[in-house]
């Protein structure tokens, strides 16, 4: 499947969080998102060494590969490179997209967080960038430098700034889903609503029903 058609076909897009998995592992919950159908991922891992989160991706894009899903990596170009996962995703603060868009070739998607329309619309003149992060919508104790909510006027001043696919992220939980997905985003990035949860396979099994496009 081609790389930027998860984008149409896909509503949720989850991302780890070990330290809100109330005690199970990255593989653990990548599994379970994996049954339970989630079909893009992203590891994102701020505290372990390289060695560690290398073994762990290598696990997941094996397991993302089987069950066909997108693998994105957090902010670790080389990381994404080494294991050979779809994308990266990439914030503000770091290296130059451009840079990055030719470390990683034309063939990975690379993602960009904005949280406003002014650095939404600098992300899309740019030429490089495959989608754009936008958040934080609502509040949310996942990101310790996380802004102030931008809210849904914002998320649909965004829309209205750029054509490039939107991953609305930041304290979106299940029942939200919709009413974000509404409002512009063309999926929604979820961490602790998702990690955090009893019965992840399940959990995601219904943001998935509930929630599709096609
Ligand atoms: N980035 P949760 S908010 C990783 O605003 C991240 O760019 C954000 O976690 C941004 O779904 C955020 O638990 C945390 O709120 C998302």
């Amino acid at each position: 499947m081609d790389k930027l058609s998860y984008f149409e076909t896909e509503s949720i897009y989850a991302l780890t969080g070990e330290d809100f998995s109330r005690g199970r592992t990255n593989l653990e919950v990548v599994r379970a998102m994996l049954a339970g159908g989630i079909r893009v991922v992203q590891y994102r891992e701020k505290m372990k060494d390289a060695r560690s989160m290398y073994e762990e991706c290598m696990e997941i894009r094996r397991l993302t590969r089987e069950q066909g899903a997108l693998f994105l990596v957090n902010d670790h170009i080389d990381l994404a490179i080494a294991v050979d996962a779809d994308g990266v995703h990439i914030g503000q603060s770091d290296l130059p997209p451009a840079v990055v868009r030719k470390l990683i070739g034309d063939d990975k998607v690379l993602g960009l967080s904005t949280h406003n329309p002014e650095e939404a619309r600098e992300a899309e003149a740019l030429g490089c960038i495959d989608y754009i992060g936008v958040g934080p919508i609502f509040a949310t104790k996942t990101k310790a430098d996380a802004l102030q909510p931008i809210g849904y006027d914002n998320l649909a001043a965004v829309r209205a700034a750029v054509s490039l696919p939107i991953v609305a992220i930041g304290g979106i939980k299940e029942d939200k889903v919709a009413d974000v997905l509404q409002k512009g985003a063309s999926m929604t990035a979820i961490i602790s609503d998702i990690v955090a949860d009893d019965n992840i396979a399940e959990k995601c099994r219904r943001l998935v029903l509930s929630n599709k496009k096609i």
